[in-house]
């Protein structure tokens, strides 16, 4: 262990937020004092290494090297001061390479977890954020107030791009308003993504599902090499069609801050497909409410965060934290609508709302493609539990609503 590290603890420092990016991390130590360790967390993730280095002038060690400014070792709790100057403004894949790189591999720790990043109101200005936000998205689809409704077509691979159009209809005539492809659905053998983009455009053209004001969403998943993301961006947006879908993590942030850095004027949707890898352990990894701020800040206008009810993990707590803060003010730039997925069918809605508000877009994939009656069956089953939820009738009692209620005799008996 460094001996140098001890130089990078200020505890009770007060430091200037306008100027610094602030860090809490959860830290777990092995066989070495935990002050020293979290020293040499700030260390190695700021200026520092294991030794002391000649070319390392005083002036440039004081005015850059980031600080432990609080500690608290029976939590493992510290948070580290980053001086703004060590990062790259406009950079998501820098501040990554700092914050959390190599300090993720020093010997002596057994645990380390980024829970939360502060970021000064200069270092947010730096990037554009979401092009529609939540307001956006309100004034595209109609929807004025009440949560958006969604559906990913199942089953996730295999079907022809013509099966796949054909499915959306049904979703959107059935009153949905998304429809997007699942994270994994690209451009298959079985379905290629171009033909994919006609047959669906063509049929929204038809019925009119692109006019703003009342639009229906098609989420194209763009996700594959930066050269291929903007082919397929480019041709999304030339069919007139209104929404692009990235895997915010498996592309990476570099390719999301680039296609949304091109001004597409098109919504963004974000999957977080990889994230349960280093979002799920309490004890290494980066919390999910960080990439949520780096997803908002790389202008993701619809971002998954968590259903609380559904089938992934994510409690109530973090889930409702991640949400308030994609939906809060932020130094101007604009909000990104939280996406509940996962697991969901229309017996989940009133609980939804209830604890995740109004400004949601909750997606539905087994939970309308698997009714009993059929896929356009499931999106009617949808759009009445919604109705019934916002007029405060328990679904149950929603008796002019024969979909929703065949739909809860399969998931809800
Ligand atoms: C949901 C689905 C979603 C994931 C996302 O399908 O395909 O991609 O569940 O989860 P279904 P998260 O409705 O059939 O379960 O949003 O938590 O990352
Ligand atoms: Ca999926």
């Amino acid at each position: 262990m460094a001996n140098r590290y001890i130089h990078y603890l200020a505890l009770n420092e007060k430091v200037d937020k306008t100027k610094h990016i602030i860090a809490t991390f959860t830290l777990k130590v092995e066989g070495e004092p935990f002050d020293k360790t979290a020293g040499g967390v700030a260390a190695e993730s700021s200026v520092g290494t294991w030794t002391d280095i000649g070319l390392e002038e005083k002036a440039i060690w004081d005015k850059l090297h980031a600080k432990v400014i609080a500690m608290d070792e029976s939590t493992g709790s510290i948070t580290v001061a980053y001086p703004l100057d060590l990062f790259e403004a406009g950079s998501i894949p820098q501040l990554l390479s700092s914050i959390t790189g190599n300090v993720f591999g020093l010997k002596e720790i057994v645990g380390l977890r980024l829970e939360d990043l502060e970021f000064p109101e200069v270092f947010v200005k730096a990037f554009p954020g979401p092009a529609l936000g939540i307001d956006g998205i309100r004034n595209l689809t109609g929807v004025k107030d009440g949560p958006l409704t969604g559906s990913i077509i199942k089953p996730k691979l295999g079907l022809t791009s013509v099966r796949h159009a054909e499915a959306c209809m049904e979703v959107w005539d059935g009153g949905v308003n998304l429809v997007k492809d699942d994270e994994n659905l690209a451009n298959m053998t079985f379905d290629n993504f171009y033909t994919r983009v006609d047959e669906v455009t063509r049929r929204m053209k038809e019925k009119n599902y692109l006019e703003i004001g009342k639009a229906k969403v098609h989420a194209f998943n763009i996700t594959a090499s930066y050269e291929e993301m903007m082919k397929r961006a480019n041709y999304v947006r030339d069919s007139g069609a209104n929404c692009l879908m990235i895997d915010v993590l498996t592309a990476g942030f570099a390719a999301t801050q680039g296609i949304r850095n091109r001004n597409y004027g098109l919504m963004i949707h974000g999957h977080r497909a990889m994230h349960a890898a280093f979002t799920r352990s309490r004890q290494y990894g980066i919390s999910m409410l960080v990439i949520a701020k780096l997803a908002r800040l790389a202008g993701i206008d619809s971002f998954h965060t968590g259903t609380v009810v559904g089938k992934m993990e994510g409690g109530k707590e973090e889930v409702v934290t991640i949400n308030n803060f994609l939906r809060s003010e932020w130094y101007g730039l604009k909000t990104t609508l939280p996406t509940a997925s996962g697991g969901l069918h229309p017996g989940h809605i009133p609980d939804l709302v209830s604890i995740l508000g109004k400004d949601l877009l909750m997606n539905f994939g087994g939970g309308i493609h698997g009714h009993p009656d059929g896929t356009p069956a499931g999106a009617r089953a949808i759009v009445q539990s919604l109705k019934a939820t916002l007029e405060g009738i328990p679904l149950s009692e929603a008796k002019d609503s024969p979909e929703l209620q065949r739909a809860l005799e399969k998931w809800m008996k």
